[in-house]
């Protein structure tokens, strides 16, 4: 097309979209109206589950993520780049915890904060650990470390796809991505020395005893585990619930007003120790545990639970998308 006429045809499109906001002044109250209401309504960025899988697999890809092992050291490296490419302010926590079996387990919880200047924050937490056996599956099978594609996995991919996000269009709050280790070495059933306590979580045990941060405080967290099974249910669970029921509420609601009734129950499930207990207990933070569970299986999880059955294969995109779009909702909507 030659320059004239481009010209023409703009200056036409022009004087038409003229006219158009001219005639629409007479209802400039109304107009208005709607887009006072309109704002309140914040876009959210659209999560791709096909990344958050993605993300899933490079985590898997290293081998089973054992403290100590050379898959664990190779992952947490790759954790820490790929948080770090996605623009968050990296804090790199090396810890000697120890396990049940008295054990020094060198863990690393790696910590990515967006917007660290910001008062008002929300935490975003999952473990990259995964666990040393399958003591859920056949007797032959319980001294082998499992994938953790569920178990682990894919709580982190979920939040590396956010992060991707949070890069490109940040939210009103600051937010703190907090991927813990060595979560899932608590004590097996199969062990015959002396019981102890709070021998799971232990990454986020000495977060929780020792921040990122001096007195870090954030309004209330939300901690994702094993959010990518098939077929996946979200009940509320019960330490949330007694504990961060308010941040709960807001994340069940937002949840349904996507649509995502079938993944996201609005009824009591079992009660876990896990990440977010830590979070509540030594930080005061309420902190809400998304958690798959299932109130039909001995028990309470997805049947592939710390069998080699957690591998790729259990993951479905479609729970990952709900869960992605629920948190994105929620943190794009805090004010
Ligand atoms: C216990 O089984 C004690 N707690 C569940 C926490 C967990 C393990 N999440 C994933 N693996
Ligand atoms: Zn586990």
């Amino acid at each position: 097309m030659d320059k004239p006429r481009l010209f023409m045809l703009c200056l036409g499109a022009m004087l038409l979209s003229l006219v158009s906001s001219c005639g629409s002044s007479k209802n400039k109250n109304t107009t208005e109206n709607e887009e006072t209401t309109q704002a309140s309504a914040v876009q959210v960025p659209a999560f791709s589950a096909d990344s958050a899988y993605l993300y899933i697999e490079r985590q898997v890809a290293f081998g089973p993520r054992v403290p100590n092992t050379d898959a664990h050291r190779a992952c947490g490296e790759y954790l820490y780049r790929q948080l770090q490419a996605f623009g968050a302010t990296m804090y790199d926590q090396r810890a000697d915890v120890v396990s049940y079996d008295g054990k020094i387990l060198k863990a690393r919880n790696i910590i990515g904060a967006y917007n660290p200047e910001a008062k008002k924050r929300v935490l975003l937490c999952a473990h990259w650990d995964s666990r040393p056996y399958a003591d859920a599956d056949k007797k032959e099978h319980h001294h082998t470390p499992i994938d953790g594609a569920n178990d682990g996995a894919s709580g982190v991919g979920v939040l590396l796809e956010i992060a991707r996000h949070l890069q490109q269009q940040a939210p009103a709050v600051g937010i703190d991505i907090v991927f813990f280790d060595a979560e899932d070495y608590g004590i097996p059933e199969f062990y015959d020395g002396t019981y102890k306590e709070d021998t799971w979580c232990l990454g986020s045990q000495y977060w929780g005893r020792i921040p990122h941060v001096p007195d870090y405080k954030a309004r209330f967290g939300i901690l994702l585990d094993m959010v990518g099974g098939k077929g996946a249910t979200f009940y509320y669970e019960g330490y949330s619930a007694r504990t961060a029921s308010h941040a709960m509420k807001k994340i069940w609601d937002a949840a349904h007003r996507l649509g995502h009734t079938q993944y996201f129950i609005k009824e009591a499930g079992g009660e876990v120790t896990d990440d977010h207990v830590y979070v509540n207990r030594f930080r005061q933070i309420p902190c809400v545990d998304i958690i798959g569970y299932n109130p039909h299986s001995d028990n309470g999880f997805h049947e592939t639970w710390h069998t080699l059955g957690d591998n790729m294969d259990c993951i479905d995109r479609a729970t990952l998308q709900a869960v992605g779009e629920t948190v994105m909702a929620v943190i794009y909507n805090e004010k």
